[in-house]
């Protein structure tokens, strides 16, 4: 553990190799493969057997071919799945992130899920994060700590997450709020400083709050990659409790009626009665 912190202190990083049970990692991908197959099904469309990444993939294919909107919805339920939780409140990863100074771990925000391939594109949609740092989205504790959690075996060549080294001491660097990031100023980074982020599944990265990181765009014709990030922010960080705990990103509860007549008491008579059968 010791050298892991010196890492993380020094470079603003550090990976948590083969942490978390692949177990966790298969019930996530099984579970995401359901929420994807379920639309497929309701859309008529066949579905790849299997729980695994390489059904994972197809059925995403083929969902994102038939409906973006049901595609679109089911990579956002994903962040939200209990098996998703699971990875991030880990517990042997909480005791790493105690370790690394996160005294009183909190979470202001969900986890988010970054599905990156050529064959999934969405226009004008996501595919990767320019260079920035994640301390403009949250600006709570100065030492929360990102965790960047892969679903598949990364190399150079599968669209990796690059970090710049000890690039977390250079504190805010200014930039422009861009579509999805606050870009960091290029008069702040030079391009042969970053390093691509390679791991393993089971794998776990751990990235300072300020440093410097982007997508990669080089990846092998029709990769995949998906990832799972999330911030341990810290209670007890001196200057957060000093700016009585802020937090940027709002809750808000539409209060419309989504699908108007819906549901109807037989509707919800047969989902209990569903049940018992
Ligand atoms: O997964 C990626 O490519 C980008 C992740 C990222 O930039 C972040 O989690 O802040």
């Amino acid at each position: 553990m010791s050298s892991l912190r010196e890492d993380y202190l020094r470079d603003g990083f550090a990976y948590a190799r083969g942490l978390l049970p692949l177990a966790d990692l298969d019930a996530a991908t099984a579970e995401m493969n359901e929420v994807v197959a379920q639309q497929s099904r309701r859309l008529g469309l066949s579905v790849v057997p299997g729980s695994g990444v390489e059904a994972l993939y197809e059925n995403m294919r083929a969902l994102h071919a038939a409906s973006t909107p049901a595609y679109l919805a089911s990579l956002t339920l994903w962040a939200k799945l209990y098996s998703v939780h699971r990875l991030v409140m880990n517990a042997d990863l909480a005791d790493v992130a105690r370790a690394l100074g996160v005294g009183i771990p909190v979470f202001q925000t969900q986890p988010v899920l970054h599905v990156v391939s050529d064959l999934l594109r969405i226009p004008n949609g996501y595919q990767g994060f320019d260079v920035h740092q994640d301390w403009t989205a949250l600006q709570s504790g100065l030492d929360t700590m990102g965790v960047w959690i892969p679903f598949m075996d990364v190399d150079r060549d599968t669209f990796t997450m690059d970090v710049l080294p000890r690039s977390h001491l250079r504190g805010l660097c200014p930039g422009a709020q861009g579509k999805h990031v606050f870009v960091v100023s290029q008069d702040c980074y030079r391009e042969e400083e970053f390093v691509p982020v390679e791991l393993h599944r089971g794998d776990v990265f751990l990235m300072a709050i300020f440093t410097i990181h982007r997508s990669s765009a080089r990846g092998r014709p029709g990769a995949l990659r998906i990832a799972c990030s999330a911030r341990y922010e810290n209670a007890a960080e001196p200057t957060f409790v000093d700016r009585q705990y802020p937090y940027t990103q709002k809750r808000i509860v539409d209060r419309t009626v989504l699908t108007p007549g819906f549901p109807t008491v037989e509707q919800v008579r047969s989902a209990y009665a569903a049940k018992r059968a």
